[in-house]
């Protein structure tokens, strides 16, 4: 299965809110070959990790994907649709307009090769993160971590996920800190 992740906290200039720039990745994506097999829903989601708290929330979402297309080559078509949207790369972690990730490539781990867009696998931080996590588990709740086996539930139940919650799901208001579906 190759799993990409979708992010966005600040409006674009042409589409507007995240949740419509991230809508218009996804055509764009496929408008680029690649053949998109199952989307989760958008989540809300607080900055992570809290240190980021000034920054606007995110959007997220995932999508998993088919291509003939071997890693480095998928992650360079990410990031040109990343350009293409005028993604400016300001610095690791800085509020972004679209952020394409490349988060898993079937069972492969790869440390990269330290060169500018080689990719590592699955991504690093996979197994931290509620704002990947949530929606990974719509579309492949069975889906295991290559390196440690470990399954998406397993690694959502680790993690702190409270405030990730589909768009328009007003229940974040109400659903107890951490709550898990
Ligand atoms: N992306 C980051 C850093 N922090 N936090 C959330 N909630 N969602 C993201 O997509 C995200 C983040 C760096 O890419
Ligand atoms: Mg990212
Ligand atoms: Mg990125």
């Amino acid at each position: 299965m190759i799993i990409v992740g979708l992010g966005a906290n600040l409006p674009h200039p042409r589409f507007g809110a995240p949740r419509n720039t991230l809508e218009a990745a996804v055509t764009a994506l496929e408008r680029r070959g690649l053949q998109v097999l199952a989307r989760s829903s958008w989540y809300d989601s607080p900055p992570w990790p809290p240190s980021l708290g000034h920054q606007p929330w995110y959007v997220n979402g995932i999508i998993s994907v088919a291509t003939s297309a071997a890693p480095d080559r998928l992650l360079r078509l990410l990031h040109e649709v990343e350009w293409a949207f005028g993604r400016v790369r300001a610095g690791r972690w800085t509020p972004r307009c679209l952020d394409l990730d490349l988060i898993a490539y079937d069972d492969r781990i790869t440390q990269g090769t330290g060169r500018h867009g080689s990719a590592v696998l699955p991504h690093p931080r996979v197994a931290e993160r509620a704002f990947v996590l949530a929606p990974l588990s719509e579309i492949a709740p069975d889906w295991r971590h290559p390196a440690t086996g470990a399954t998406v539930g397993e690694m959502l139940r680790a993690v702190d996920r409270s405030g990730v919650t589909p768009v328009g799901d007003d229940r974040k208001d109400i659903a107890p800190a951490g709550a898990v579906r």
